[in-house]
């Protein structure tokens, strides 16, 4: 599908409106924000950004509908969101085309990341009949004590250019059965796929009657970042990006007493024990550290190899970056796509300097490639370095595809390798062996929020928690219990007798 035809099905106009409240669209009045797709340096389309003004109307709006929002039975709610999942079914070859487009990662990863969004859908859907509380035994005769969840109020949402599309709707959907209302400001480096799935919601809000108000976008940088950590209407702030970022939000949320979700930076390794099976170990580093041309949270970018494999191990790592294709992500012939801008290429080589000053070791060579189908100057070289554990830019997480390699030699020491660095998102051990394994996930395995045997640091399904420890934030998302961080718990004490007991035996009598 060409281009033009994908941007036309998803309602992609020339200068696109900037701010929505639902099924309606507000022309924002801030500055013209352009699009350029990393894959040809094209511009694919421009958006107007939000005001304050802009911004304000937005969340009063989603405020409004709170109101009624909150009313609805949430299996009613829950079929909204099951139409959501119908509409990106539908929708997901224009959508998955447009990701990748936009962002830079293979069409695969494009549809995937759609089909993220579908699982979600699904998950919430069967969650709207469930959101269980607890019932406890009270200490009082004929006294009921039990805990029910009620909605916050409007979620605000800010995501990253990685997973332009997925991370909004592992919030959104969860939100909304919740009872909540949504304003999501996408990356404004993906605006455009943003837009996308505005206007594939609206005709669902729409076909439904949902008040509007209640999924609102807006577009904008920073800043409206910064205006929605510090509004006091936006109960729960949820956050994807940067370690920096994340700082900045949740210090300014708590600033307020109001609760921010962080999901931050990874610096995630494989463990890839004597006992591995190498076949295995090798597809899960390679896909773990080049998809999405590292670019993941989870993405692998880390080694920790054990000393009897670490020749051979390196020799297979060696042989198979030979095999990958860097080039436009949407030929399904490439491995690699671009990186979404210059500056993360700048970012790229940086790393490399650095780690080259610290005295790293050069196994595959990085680059920055040009010439034809390099033209938009973001496409780079995977590339593997020896390194210490212990080096500044090796603990620092930089979202490009490099990997650093080390070796050990008792599990032990491994495991406090991996552990060593400020981040704890993702990590996995690749061993046949039990006892390695289950030493792994005990208490003094990995103390990240996401630990693996024998798959990679990526790829994590909708079903699980998603988040990770220290640096990374500790907020948790999509599946297990993670709706709760969308919900305030009411602890409810019903007293049916005819005296007044009070609790701990205290007596009191007037
Ligand atoms: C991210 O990079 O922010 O586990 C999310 C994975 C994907 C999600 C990554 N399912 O790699």
């Amino acid at each position: 599908m060409k281009m033009n035809k994908v941007l036309s099905k998803l309602g992609i106009v020339q200068v696109n409106e900037g701010a929505a409240t639902g099924a309606k669209w507000i022309k924002a009045k801030g500055e013209k924000l352009e699009s350029y797709s990393p894959v040809d340096g094209k511009l694919i389309a421009a958006v107007n950004t939000v005001t304050r003004e802009n911004y304000d109307e937005v969340i009063a709006q989603a405020q409004t509908a709170f109101a009624e929002w909150r009313m609805w039975p949430a299996p009613k709610r829950g079929e909204v969101v099951r139409q959501v999942g119908e509409a990106l079914r539908k929708y997901k070859e224009p959508l998955g085309r447009l990701v990748s487009y936009e962002m830079g990662k293979s069409l695969q990863e494009g549809y995937g990341e759609v089909q993220e969004m579908i699982d979600i859908c699904d998950f919430a859907v069967g969650l709207s009949r469930q959101l269980y509380g607890l019932t406890m035994h009270s200490e009082r005769p004929q006294h009921r004590m039990y805990e029910q969840w009620h909605p916050l109020g409007v979620v605000g949402i800010i995501s990253a250019f990685n997973f332009p599309v997925a991370v909004w709707s592992w919030n959104s959907m969860l939100a909304f059965v919740c009872g909540n209302t949504c304003v999501w400001k996408p990356s404004e480096k993906t605006p455009i796929s943003g837009i996308a799935c505005q206007n594939i919601i609206a005709e669902v809000l729409k076909a439904n009657n949902v008040p509007e108000g209640v999924c609102g976008l807006i577009i904008g940088g920073r800043e409206t970042g910064e205006w929605m950590s510090n509004d006091s209407r936006v109960p729960l702030v949820s956050a994807t990006g940067s370690t920096r970022m994340g700082k900045a939000v949740g210090a300014a949320v708590a600033a307020r007493l109001g609760r921010s979700l962080l999901e931050l930076g990874g610096n995630n390794a494989i463990i890839v024990s004597e006992s591995a099976d190498l076949n295995i170990a090798l597809r899960a580093a390679i896909f773990g550290a080049v998809g999405t041309a590292g670019q993941r949270c989870t993405t692998t970018r880390r080694l920790i190899i054990h000393e009897n494999v670490y020749e051979q191990f390196k020799k297979k790592l060696v042989a198979a970056y030979k095999q990958l294709v860097i080039g436009d992500p949407l030929d399904e012939q490439s491995h690699v796509g671009p990186l979404i801008d210059q500056d993360a290429v700048a970012a790229y080589a940086h790393a490399i300097a650095e780690v080259k000053k610290a005295g790293g070791k050069t196994i595959v060579a990085g680059g920055i490639l040009t010439g034809e189908g390099y033209e938009s100057g973001c496409y780079v070289k995977p590339a593997i370095f020896e390194v210490q554990n212990e080096w500044p830019i090796v603990q620092h997480e930089t979202f490009a595809p490099i990997l650093y390699i080390t070796k050990y030699t008792a599990l032990t020491d491994a495991i406090a390798m991996q552990n060593n660095v400020p981040q704890g998102l993702s990590s996995a051990i690749m061993t046949l062996n039990m006892r390695e394994a289950e030493l792994f996930l005990s208490a003094t395995g990995s103390d990240c929020g996401i630990a693996n045997v024998n798959i990679g640091t990526s790829g994590a399904e909708i079903g699980g928690a998603f988040g990770g420890e220290k640096e990374t934030g500790g907020g948790r998302e999509r599946g297990s219990d993670s709706w709760k961080a969308y919900r305030r718990r009411q602890t409810n004490t019903i007293n049916y007798s005819d005296q007044l007991p009070l609790a701990q035996g205290i007596k009191f009598s007037v």
